[in-house]
């Protein structure tokens, strides 16, 4: 960013109290650098400090004991573009109109993508002076006008879908290798982190950092390859921990440390095979794809040096929404004008004794299909047919259920003994409270009044619009009918996928 885009910014800075200047030194700046860092399919379980025992974290590890962890903590969706849109926008991936997986491979999703009305806090903190940096996987849509560069990041680098629907990797919006290198990855991905860090230490700064690991395919570099006790999978995170210390380390040394706001969490649960291999969600039950709590509740660790109080643990229910209003509260940025859902949850962590979380309620949406509802400890599932549920969810997890069941979380984290029928009151409650969702956010095949738009690059680019990277569908014994998809707004049933599983 040169001397006349700072300003530019700045006059868009409209309520911001201390607008940066080039060069002003870190430590006489109020607003924190942000680096938030997504783990992709990690769970609960698989880091030391999450009790782990097969998988060594030192430098999370060390980060929880200088700031905060989280035990109850939540990504918004159990698989990963609903939860990315979820985490960026501050808003219920039903509401802000990303709530399906998108592949560049699924015919009927190739041009879906986080839709450019929406506003993410990266556009928020460009705004307020920041410079920004997305190095990853974005996999909230294949069409430029849903490139991270149309959503607020000044430069990009990275794998933008999953490897098996697509191995580019790119910078910017060049495509730089047809097959990335993925036992190189993680640490060009560090490389790329560090670097920006480096360049951009005297302005006000914003890193999302989506890790592609540990999605599968797995690989890691020669130095991680064959040194943890759960396979590649185990190699892969201790990578990322590594990665995590270096650009830790990059902070100290350039004096940024108590200047900056570190995140580290992840997108969802851990892929079926690793939370029965290797205990990935701890004592959760279920996976990734499933909305038991080992589908959504994640690690959470914060650390601002100087700011945050070592070594604090935080029980209180927050999720990853809450991340755009806790980080604009800090950095003096303006609030989307959208409406949103997430809380300020910065007094849960700054050393406010005895604080309570702002959130009360969490609905748990899969695709479109509300699965299930929490206040306090008590957690509802929702009756629900094999048809409502997506086609991600398959045989996993409860695909038919035919009355309700409550668990108490603060005795059964497990989900392991349903109560409903010995608290009737707690059930009527917990149905009421998800009507109200339903009418907000819908329901399988109908609208809620709270959601906006969902993306289409046929709609928004129809001269540019097509699939990237477009592939037939292996299993598919006819060819895809058409690239129109059902319109993803209507209020027919017909936006949702599972009726595809041939396309999946
Ligand atoms: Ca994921």
């Amino acid at each position: 960013m040169n001397r006349r885009d700072v300003l530019k910014a700045a006059g868009l800075a409209v309520g911001v109290a201390a607008i940066p200047t080039l060069a002003t030194p870190a430590e006489k700046r109020t607003q924190p650098n942000v680096i938030l860092i997504l783990a992709d399919d990690l769970g609960y379980g698989d880091l030391s400090c999450y009790g782990s025992k097969k998988i060594n974290t030192p430098r999370l590890d060390q980060m929880a004991k200088e700031g905060a962890r989280f035990t109850r903590f939540y990504a918004v969706a159990s698989i990963c573009s609903p939860s990315r849109a979820g985490l960026l926008t501050g808003s219920y991936p039903q509401r802000c109109g990303l709530y399906m997986g998108i592949s560049p491979q699924r015919a009927e999703h190739c041009n879906l993508g986080l839709h450019p009305s929406e506003t993410t806090i990266a556009e928020s903190l460009k705004a307020a002076g920041y410079a920004t940096l997305c190095v990853g996987k974005w996999h909230l849509g294949g069409d430029d006008v849903f490139h991270p560069m149309n959503h607020g990041f000044d430069e990009y680098f990275g794998m933008p879908f999953n490897y098996h629907h697509s191995p580019i990797l790119m910078r910017g919006r060049n495509v730089v290798a047809k097959k990335a290198d993925l036992s190189a990855l993680t640490q060009n991905y560090t490389k790329a982190v560090v670097e920006f860090i480096t360049r951009k230490k005297d302005v006000p700064f914003f890193i999302y950092l989506p890790h592609t690991f540990p999605h599968l395919p797995l690989a890691a570099s020669a130095k991680f390859k064959g040194k943890s006790k759960a396979g590649i999978y185990g190699d892969c995170i201790e990578e990322i921990d590594w990665s995590t210390g270096q650009i830790l380390d990059t902070l100290k040394t350039l004096g940024l440390d108590e200047n900056t706001i570190v995140i580290f969490t992840s997108d969802n649960g851990p892929a079926p095979q690793f939370a029965k291999q290797y205990q990935s969600a701890g004592p959760l039950k279920g996976s990734k794809y499933t909305s038991f709590e080992g589908g959504q509740r994640e690690p959470c660790i914060v650390r601002w040096s100087g700011k945050i109080p070592p070594g604090q643990t935080c029980s209180e229910l927050a999720c990853t929404m809450d991340f755009l209003p806790t980080i604009l509260g800090q950095a003096g940025g303006k609030l989307p004008k959208n409406e949103i859902d997430g809380k300020d949850i910065f007094p849960l962590i700054d050393g406010t004794a005895s604080a309570k979380s702002p959130r009360d309620v969490l609905y748990y949406y899969n695709c479109d299909n509300l699965q299930a509802v929490t206040r306090g400890h008590w957690k509802l599932h929702l009756p629900r047919t094999v048809e409502q549920c997506p086609f991600w969810q398959k045989t996993k997890g409860w695909t038919e259920l035919k009355t309700p069941k409550l668990f108490n979380l603060s005795t059964d984290v497990a989900e392991a003994n349903d109560v409903a029928a010995a608290n009737p009151e707690i059930v009527k409650e917990l149905l009421e409270l998800a009507q109200a969702g339903r009418e907000q956010f819908g329901d399988y095949g109908k609208r809620g009044s709270k959601q906006r738009a969902t993306g289409d690059a046929r709609i928004l680019t129809p001269d540019a619009a097509k699939p990237v990277a477009p592939k037939p569908p292996k299993k598919s014994k006819k060819p895809a009918k058409s690239k129109k998809p059902a319109n993803p707004n209507a209020k027919s049933k017909s936006n949702s996928p599972r009726r595809t599983p041939k396309n999946k």
